[in-house]
């Protein structure tokens, strides 16, 4: 079995255990089988970017950790990363804030990050490169002279040309996405953009459905939706703890039930859409009132970009004037908590929560629709609402599926949700349940693995020049 080597903009705690954390706990598993790298930034501010990495091995693998310069951490992490492809690739050219100096950051990162991770490769490596911070690796590692087979894998959306080719450096982009030999998306809909933009802007020849040849290279394009530890949180949202039970015993007493939306603090994730419409049920159906409340969960995230401090402002007064109109002295419409909850906790609240709520305006996959479907009693499940552009609603047809702008629809499905009789609930249940089961986190690590040991990193053909367009 080949050494895998992992690059995300920060490195994994690769002592993490299933209890503290996703994504990362299963991609740090399938390392500690087959030994390798993981190399990030250390996620410290005040470094010298191209510093000596600080490096730790933890059984078969090394944690490779790599300053950054505040100057980096400012202009390649707050600002090109999440201050121009972040909401570019969320569709919202109207935030995005595009400085030269942000992309230079961006290039010179990448670059340093290659040399740093270099001397740590060995030849049969597998290379898999995680998300939008990254996407010139590969370019800068193959001009170091580096033959391994390199993936990619974009846990974000992927934008349509007309949006793409509104950012001054979309065609370095997409080239720099043609130096991996895998570049994987979260659906169809992502994979499909960046195959209609090669359509219109680069003259490369398109072997099959998803094989492209470039430069002499074959690169594969495909979906590889990403899935939970389905087993290990179902486990999990079995076991609520003594502050969760009190919460759930005190709605059932009541005769509550319990709306749930959980999500980092993000303007793409819908919120203020999402508070409207529960006010609008609230307004539309007024037998709800003391019924049903909405618990909503958002840490802030990255305040440092403007954007994010805005989004925290609209959420608090609307939170506020819905509340003011509707509560009563025993009960509070909407709970919106900032302070981030454990997984230990989250687990158990799905679990109690007839309804998922999960509407974000734009979303690559959206874990916690999955999650949330994986915590239910399978005797009497609660009901996913959920956006129709997540990536996890190409794949979880089930739900009730809302388009997030429309307050309206999302108040009507709400209401629906609320009032679906238990039949229909586990039918729709036991659907979403086998798939985030059958599609879980190891079978997409498995399937890009697979594809991205497949796959050819020699040169297929005679070089060709590459010739720019538009
Ligand atoms: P995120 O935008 O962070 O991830 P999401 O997939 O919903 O979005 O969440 C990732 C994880 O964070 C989930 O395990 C979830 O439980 C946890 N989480 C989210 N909000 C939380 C909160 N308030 N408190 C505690 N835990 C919370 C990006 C992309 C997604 C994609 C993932 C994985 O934006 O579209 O699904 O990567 O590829």
């Amino acid at each position: 079995m080949n050494r895998l080597v992992i690059v995300s903009n920060r490195v994994a705690d690769l002592r993490a255990t299933t209890q503290t954390g996703g994504l990362a706990v299963g991609l740090a598993d399938a390392l500690k089988e087959r030994g390798g790298v993981w190399f990030g930034w250390n996620g410290e501010p005040d470094g010298v970017t191209g510093g000596e990495p600080q490096v730790e091995m933890i059984d078969k693998v090394k944690r490779v950790a790599a300053p950054l310069s505040p100057e980096d951490v400012a202009d390649y992490y707050f600002g090109y990363a999440n201050s121009v492809l972040w909401p570019l690739f969320h569709y919202r050219l109207d935030l995005v804030d595009y400085r030269p100096a942000f992309f230079a950051s961006y290039s010179h990162v990448n670059e340093a990050f290659a040399r740093q991770l270099l001397p740590f490769l060995e030849d049969d490596d597998l290379i898999w490169v995680h998300d939008y911070h990254l996407i010139p690796l590969a370019g800068y590692l193959r001009k170091l002279g580096c033959r391994q087979r390199i993936g990619f894998f974009l846990h974000i959306p992927f934008p349509p040309p007309d949006l793409l080719a509104a950012s001054p450096n979309h065609e370095e982009l997409v080239e720099a996405l043609l130096d991996y030999d895998v570049v994987g998306f979260q659906s169809h809909t992502d994979a499909a953009n960046l195959k209609l933009y090669l359509a219109e802007h680069n003259p490369v020849d398109q072997v099959d459905e998803t094989r492209f040849r470039f430069k002499g290279r074959t690169v594969l394009i495909d979906r590889f939706p990403i899935g939970i530890d389905a087993a290990g949180f179902a486990a999990m949202a079995r076991e609520a703890d003594e502050d969760v039970e009190i919460d759930l015993i005190r709605q059932r007493v009541l005769g509550r039930r319990q709306v749930i939306g959980v999500d980092r603090l993000d303007y793409s994730k819908g919120l203020p859409e999402r508070f409207k419409a529960f006010g609008q049920l609230l307004e539309q159906h007024p037998e709800m009132e003391k019924a049903v409340s909405f618990l909503q969960i958002a840490p802030p995230t990255r305040e440092e970009v403007d954007a994010y401090s805005d989004i925290r402002t609209e959420l608090e007064t609307l939170s506020g004037s819905i509340n003011g109109r509707f509560a009563d002295f025993n009960w509070t419409p909407i709970r919106y908590i900032h302070r981030s909850v454990s997984r230990r906790k989250l687990a158990p609240l799905f679990r109690g929560s007839h309804v998922g709520f999960i509407t974000p305006l734009r979303d690559g996959m959206n874990l916690v629709a999955k999650e949330y479907v994986a915590a239910q009693d399978p005797e009497d499940p609660g009901v996913l609402v959920l956006s129709k552009f997540a990536g996890a609603a190409e794949e979880m047809q089930d739900a009730l599926i809302v388009n997030p702008y429309d307050t309206d629809d999302m108040a009507r499905q709400l209401h629906i949700a609320l009032t679906m009789p238990l039949e229909e609930r586990r039918r729709r249940h036991a659907t979403l349940f086998e798939h985030v089961v059958r599609q879980d986190a190891r079978a997409w690590l498995e399937s890009f693995l697979a594809a991205l040991n497949g796959s050819s990193a020699k040169p297929v053909a005679a070089e060709r020049p590459y010739r720019p367009t538009g």
